[in-house]
């Protein structure tokens, strides 16, 4: 309990599920402490779940309680830049985020990841294969379960996704092995370039015994000497494709652990995130061979390049995650298609510039069909481009002229809210269509 020596006021600042895990922890600590919560918001996620006696001031903030304050714990979604904030750091009361009060508290080993795409896929197929392994896992983070909830059960290994968010406001998280995926632009509006927004994500290396880094990305890795252990599909590296006698092979230095067509994920960026998977449990000691059938029938997270119907040789891809062109190029690279891909591109386009996708597609066999909001500015892409309002539309258009061999994916590079509430609600819409159809 050492760092909470002196403290006796903490003040939360946004509540949603972050800021409820935050003083449900504060309230299960064997201290006296008086916690006060503030959020911004008229009508704060999660203000009916409060605890009693714990103070809520909404709808903006109160420097009052805050200057007094020993501890501030800020929500994801705040900004250190914002001027209240600044004036707390400027009175030398410290700013922390919940995996900062994860790292106090935790003592159990941590594997954490961070990067632009992956996280969440990487996170939870981490957490599926150490189960399979026989290990009591606890797996949360910006993944959608707050770090602090997960003490809730017990556990002897926890599986963190970190955004760059959240590794902003920690300094001492105790990692056996953290993994910086990759980086592209991203959350443009909180930082002020790329450079700063890597910096926030190279924070998750600062106590890790193992760093895994991304062999074809340099600016994965840390500025500082550490001990590191690359991921590439390009040159052989300590987690890498090795091909014997013609097979593709998913290897850990120099060994061959799986055939990479045994992966039930498609997709090639899912190859190399199931190599990060090996390197991170490799390195929290974690048996592979005893999980390596969980790793085998991993079918990824709803919404990302998910196969949700496979049936007289087509498969249906639901890629409804794939909110921007990183993520859609990332959907069609290493395609190794028998048949035509019938590729759904559309919705709101979020003044995106999508002509990287066009090389991309030229070589490919693919009917491109354009629908939503946006579908015009994906027209000129691809010769066979078509254009639909729906994506019923378009699978009602399509169905008759499947063949073994193809694929329908929906990886739309664009948001949902023209048509949908969510990019959940998107995919849901796919799958059932799918089901229908196929
Ligand atoms: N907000 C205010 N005033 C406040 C508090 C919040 O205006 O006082 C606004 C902010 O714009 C903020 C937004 O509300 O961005 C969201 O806050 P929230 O209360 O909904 O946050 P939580 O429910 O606690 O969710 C947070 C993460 N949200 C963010 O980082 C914005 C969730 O990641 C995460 O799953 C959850 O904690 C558990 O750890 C979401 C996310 O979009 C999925 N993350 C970004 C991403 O993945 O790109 C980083
Ligand atoms: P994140 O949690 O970082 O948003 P997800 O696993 O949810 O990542 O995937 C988000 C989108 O990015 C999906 O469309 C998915 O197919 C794509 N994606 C997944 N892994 C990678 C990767 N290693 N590189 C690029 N794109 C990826």
């Amino acid at each position: 309990m050492q760092h909470w020596q002196g403290i006796e006021k903490v003040v939360v600042v946004g509540l949603g599920i972050t800021g409820l895990s935050v003083v449900k922890h504060l309230k299960r600590l064997p201290l006296e402490l008086q916690v006060k919560v503030i959020d911004t918001r008229t009508t704060p996620p999660g203000q009916e779940s409060l605890p009693e006696g714990v103070a809520l001031h909404s709808g903006g903030w109160r420097m009052d309680w805050l200057l007094e304050a020993d501890l501030v714990v800020t929500n994801p979604g705040i900004a250190l830049a914002l001027p209240e904030i600044q004036q707390v750091l400027a009175a030398g009361i410290p700013v922390v985020g919940d995996i900062e009060l994860f790292a106090w508290h935790v003592d159990k080993p941590v594997i954490a990841i961070t990067g632009s795409n992956g996280k969440s896929t990487v996170t939870d197929m981490t957490g599926v294969v150490a189960k399979a392994a026989g290990w009591n896992v606890g797996v949360g983070g910006n993944i959608g379960v707050p770090a602090l909830d997960l003490f809730e059960q017990p556990a002897d290994l926890y599986v963190l996704e970190l955004s760059s968010f959240q590794l902003e406001t920690t300094s001492n998280l105790p990692l056996v092995a953290a993994a910086f995926l990759n980086l592209s632009e991203d959350h443009m509006d909180r930082y002020s370039g790329m450079a700063d927004y890597r910096q926030a994500k190279l924070r998750i290396f600062d106590h890790a015994k193992v760093c895994v880094v991304n062999g074809d990305d340099k600016q994965t890795y840390p500025d500082t000497e550490k001990t590191l252990v690359e991921f590439s599909l390009e040159q052989p590296s300590h987690a890498s494709v090795l091909t014997q006698d013609g097979v593709e092979f998913l290897a850990y230095r120099g060994d061959a652990i799986l055939a990479v067509d045994e992966l039930s994920l498609v997709g090639r960026h899912n190859v190399a995130n199931s190599l990060v998977v090996i390197a991170l449990l490799k390195a929290a000691g974690v048996d592979i061979q005893a999980g390596l059938e969980a790793m085998k029938s991993y079918n990824g997270l709803t919404h990302r390049c998910q196969v949700v119907a496979d049936n007289q040789g087509v498969k249906w891809v639901n890629d409804s995650k794939a909110t921007n062109v990183a993520s859609t190029l990332a959907a069609l690279s290493g395609l190794n298609l028998a048949g035509k891909l019938y590729l759904l591109v559309g919705g709101n386009g979020k003044g995106a510039d999508f002509s990287d996708l066009a090389p991309v597609l030229a070589p490919l066999n693919v009917q491109l069909c354009c629908f939503g909001a946006d579908g015009d500015q994906f027209m000129s892409l691809h010769s066979s481009a078509k254009r639909f309002d729906t994506m019923q539309e378009i699978i009602e258009w399509a169905t008759p002229q499947l063949n073994h061999g193809d694929m329908v994916m929906l990886s739309p590079a664009c948001a949902s809210f023209d048509q949908f509430s969510n990019f959940m609600a998107r995919g849901d819409a796919f799958a059932q269509l799918a089901q229908r159809f196929a």
